[in-house]
């Protein structure tokens, strides 16, 4: 795989001042700002504002308690200031020596907690800030990292975690890594305030981002990689995504069809601003997915908006100046045409739970986690799992986790744990809990405007007596909830949606497609929790009635006129053109 890099471009004139973090960018040598100097202060549990930018790209969130933020304040006293930590894993592979690692780190650096993301990522939250530096080493002395998990860059690339399930499946991990280690800033201000401990030595060659440049992307950049029929990773929610066509055999890798233009993050009242479903670009060979991706990650960085955030990302970009003019200027970049794209078929998005048998003559164990949080006795009870199994872990996109790579003798001992820590259970679970999601939210993240993750158990179970009394207890439905509109539990591509607007109300969104291929709509605005099952219940009762053969409840909702899909800010925003309502409570 080859590839040349297009020399960073400095951004074009705009007419408009550019957004403050470019300067900010601009003005950091290459991610370091004000980092250490912010570490260094032990009058403040937080770091600056600007610092708490720059740190973003190291992977590093500066946060507070929000429950505690009320009182705190009536107290006069500082926020209950933490960080959290993300941890890339490139298509969520992990070893189980690195997960041993990371469970101790959570106990010993942060709230003794681990959350599997929905990019099959890690997150460490509640790291105060004296365990900062040890929680981060930590992480690279385990042979991982948490550069560029957050920041204006390309972000963990994600892939089905299946790689021993074909010969397919071990060929797009590959790709998938050379995309991901590709697109790595090349800074070395991360190593050094991390892992080396030392100031960069003065002299030397200096520093280059040759792909990014110093002012690297004008916002985050997600990239994808799908294998049909699994629409597990949600491809059309991504900037960028590469879906496998293998021969007529299906077990050769003959190249990707590329997506462009996904992206779910919208304010609430604020037109402009949507969800979007990424656009079929075209088809390249295996050795040109690197170049592409770079093509298309540096035509964005030098045609994205950097003068609003909020209109930054590569969706507005193609929303603005057309998916032609994108793929000409890619393909002028690139020196040669991209393919037409191939046919393929998405069946389903979300996890498929329990045993897989893979060709190698190993088998996996898909793991159901609620939210992906683990804590209390699933801890321990994963770590047993990972102290005796001779495979690896894997991450999933929809943040639960596959025990890989069980050799056929080892399948008994595995088993026998799962059943004795009743992780056995996928099977007895609700249709509906199998296919629900949860951003974080409280309270955690800044930006939630209502509960979440710890919302979703009663959420479920509120839904799952409805589903249990229609029938319908173990029909796949897709729930997911999030905290706030930014998206991030792809609740525009769930079959029933709920986003957060206020404490205890949500926007509820119904009809996205099973297999991700079409956005939800806006239902009903403002919704309180406890008027949830009266609005679903007659819709779910008569889904039972009245569905016709497979059909899915997005679609059913759809036929019988619950929504409607116009093309228009009003399939998202109930309010359009009012005052934002994101203001973090
Ligand atoms: Fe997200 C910001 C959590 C996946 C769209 N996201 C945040 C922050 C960092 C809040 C902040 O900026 O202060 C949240 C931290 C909460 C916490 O306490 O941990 C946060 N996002 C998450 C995670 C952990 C949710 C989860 O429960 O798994 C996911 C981490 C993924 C990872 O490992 O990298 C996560 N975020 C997503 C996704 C889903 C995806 O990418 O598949 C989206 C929608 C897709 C997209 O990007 O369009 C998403 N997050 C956002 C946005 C809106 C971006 C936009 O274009 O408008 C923000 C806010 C922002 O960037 O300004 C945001
Ligand atoms: Fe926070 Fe909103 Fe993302 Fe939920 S969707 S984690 S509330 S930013």
């Amino acid at each position: 795989m080859s590839s040349t890099v297009t020399p960073a471009a400095t951004p074009a004139p705009a007419a408009k001042p550019l957004a403050k973090n470019e300067g900010l960018k601009a003005a950091s040598n290459f991610l370091r700002g004000n980092i250490l100097r912010d570490l260094a202060d032990q009058s403040t549990g937080g770091i600056t504002e600007d610092s708490g930018q720059l740190t973003k790209f190291h992977g590093i969130y500066a946060q507070d308690d929000r429950d505690l933020r009320n009182q705190l304040r009536k107290e006069g006293k500082e926020k209950a200031f933490s960080f959290m930590a993300r941890i890339r894993v490139p298509g969520g592979v992990c070893t189980t020596a690195q997960w041993l690692a990371l469970d101790s780190l959570a106990d010993t650096h942060a709230n003794g907690t681990l959350k599997l993301t929905t990019r099959q990522a890690f997150q460490f939250h509640g790291i105060l800030k004296g365990n900062l530096w040890g929680a981060i080493n930590g992480v690279n002395r385990a042979l991982l990292d948490t550069l560029a998990a957050c920041g204006d860059v390309n972000r963990n690339v994600m892939c089905n975690p299946n790689p021993e399930q074909s010969a397919l499946h071990t060929e797009t991990l590959r790709v998938t890594k050379a995309i991901a280690d590709h697109l790595l800033p090349r800074t070395k201000a991360y190593h050094e305030i991390w892992v080396g401990g030392d100031t960069l030595v003065a002299g030397g060659e200096p520093e280059a981002e040759p792909i990014y440049g110093a002012t690297y992307l004008p916002r985050k950049f997600k990239i994808v990689v799908a294998i049909p029929p699994s629409n597990d990773v949600d491809i059309y929610a991504h900037d960028l995504g590469f879906i496998a066509i293998a021969d007529a055999s299906g077990k050769k890798l003959l190249g990707f069809n590329v997506t462009v233009g996904g992206g779910l993050g919208m304010s609430h009242n604020q037109a402009e601003t949507f969800p979007r479903i990424a656009d079929l670009l075209g088809f390249c060979r295996v050795d040109q997915v690197v170049d592409v991706a770079e093509k298309i990650l540096t035509t964005q960085r030098d045609f994205g908006d950097r003068t609003d955030r909020k209109h930054a990302r590569l969706k507005y970009t193609i929303e603005d100046r057309g998916i032609v003019w994108f793929r000409e200027e890619v393909e002028r970049r690139l020196g040669y045409s991209l393919g037409s794209p191939r046919s393929f078929e998405f069946t389903h998005m979300g996890d498929r739970y329990g045993w897989v048998d893979g060709e190698n003559g190993t088998s996996h164990y898909t793991l159901f986690l609620m939210s992906g949080r683990i804590k209390g006795a699933l801890k321990p009870a994963l770590r047993e799992i990972a102290l005796a199994h001779k495979g690896d872990f894997r991450l999933t996109a929809n943040q639960n986790l596959m025990i890989a790579g069980v050799r056929p003798e080892e399948r008994d001992v595995i088993e026998a744990l799962l059943k004795k820590h009743k992780l056995d259970t996928a099977n007895n679970q609700s249709g509906l809990a199998l296919n629900a999601m949860s951003c974080v939210a409280l309270p955690t993240c800044g930006l939630a405007l209502a509960e979440s993750e710890r919302y979703l158990p009663k959420l479920v179970s509120l839904l799952e007596n409805e589903l249990e009394a229609a029938g319908l207890r173990d029909d796949e439905i897709t729930l997911r909830i999030t905290g706030c509109p930014n998206g991030c539990a792809r609740p525009y591509l769930a079959e029933i949606g709920f986003v957060g607007k206020s404490p205890g109300k949500y926007n509820v969104y119904l009809g996205a497609a099973f297999n991700g291929s079409r956005l939800n709509t806006l239902y009903k605005p403002n919704v309180p929790d406890t008027e949830i099952v009266a609005l679903l219940g007659p819709i779910i009762r008569r889904y039972a009635l009245e569905r016709t053969k497979d059909e899915r409840f997005g679609d059913f909702v759809h036929r019988t006129g619950y929504v409607k899909q116009t093309g228009t800010p009003s399939d998202f925003h109930d309010k359009v053109g009012s005052q934002s309502a994101t203001a973090p409570i």
